[in-house]
Formats: structure tokens, C-alpha cells, sequence
């Protein structure tokens, strides 16, 4: 049973996630524009994995016996000036995909509401690995800098990342 209060914020949640869905499938598109299909790749994958974020979202609010409420998704930038720019903005975006988690952490712990709890654990966890992912490429484009071969190397390098399904509907 979900207070109405927590429905909100965990379809406020569900937008944020499809949103996240919407701008790396801009970013995917904006790379593959640019010649950089490993990247478009690794976009796709994100974008894959933010729509089971999403969808992981949507079922739980079911499943609670709670209504999903489906919102207008924010339209995403289109351009982007260069991958470090593309990964920056992943980074920051995550950063605020964090914060907003740890605040229905925090709601659920203030209405006492375990079950949410212990189901946005999950969400803990994988923002750690999503900020990580990001900081490691950030860190190896600065060493690339403007070095061609470098850029095509990791290119290479992300063309290789595949979207593992969660073993149930979902997802724990
Ligand atoms: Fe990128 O973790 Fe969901 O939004």
C-alpha cells in the first residue's frame, strides 16, 4: 500500500527514468551522426537500461496496488559538442538521477514505508555503478584528448557493451 504522496513521487521517479531513456536515445542518435557507432552503442544500451529502470518503476506502483500516472517527457538536447561533452552531461545527469533517488529514500524512511525502502535499495546500488561507468570514460577521453586513433580505439572499446535483461519482470 503506497500513501499517495509516495505515488507521486515515485511517478515523478518513473518520468525522471524516461527521461533518462529519451536523452541517451539522443545521444545514441546524435553519435551515430557523428561517425561514432560504438558509442551509439553504448548510448543504446543506457537508453535500454533506463526504460527497465523505468518499466521496473511502473510495475512496482502496480504491483502496490497504486495508480501509474504517466507524464510529458522533457524534450532532450540534440546537439552535443563532442563525446567528452556527451559524457559530462551523462555524469551530471546521473548526479541528479542520485539526489532524486536518495530523496524517496528518504520519504519512505519518513513515512515508515519499508517495502518502498528496501525496493529503492536497488536504485542505490545501481547509481553507484552508473556514476562510475561514466567518471572511468570521462577520465579516459581526457587522457585521449585530441588524438584520432585514441577516440576510434574506445570507440571500438564500447561498441562491445550489450543490455543484459534482468533475470525477472522485475528485475531483482
Ligand atoms: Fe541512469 O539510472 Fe536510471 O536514471
Amino acid at each position: 500500500m503506497l500513501s499517495e504522496k509516495m505515488q507521486d513521487a515515485l511517478n515523478g521517479q518513473l518520468n525522471k527514468e524516461m527521461y533518462s531513456a529519451y536523452l541517451y536515445l539522443a545521444m545514441s542518435a546524435y553519435s551515430t551522426y557523428i561517425g561514432l557507432k560504438g558509442f551509439a552503442n553504448w548510448f543504446m544500451v543506457q537508453y535500454q537500461e533506463e526504460m527497465m529502470h523505468a518499466m521496473k518503476i511502473y510495475d512496482y506502483i502496480n504491483d502496490q496496488g497504486g495508480q501509474v500516472k504517466l507524464m510529458a517527457i522533457e524534450q532532450p538536447l540534440t546537439e552535443f559538442e563532442s563525446p567528452m561533452d556527451m559524457f559530462e552531461k551523462t555524469l551530471e545527469h546521473e548526479k541528479f538521477i542520485t539526489k532524486s533517488i536518495n530523496e524517496l529514500v528518504d520519504l519512505a524512511i519518513a513515512e515508515k514505508d519499508h517495502a518502498t525502502n528496501i525496493f529503492l535499495q536497488w536504485f542505490v546500488t545501481e547509481q553507484i555503478e552508473e556514476e562510475s561507468n561514466d567518471k572511468d570514460i570521462i577520465a579516459r577521453l581526457k587522457l585521449i584528448g585530441k588524438d584520432g586513433n585514441g577516440l576510434l580505439m574506445l570507440d571500438k572499446e564500447l561498441a562491445a557493451r550489450v543490455f543484459t535483461p534482468p533475470a525477472t519482470a522485475e528485475g531483482i
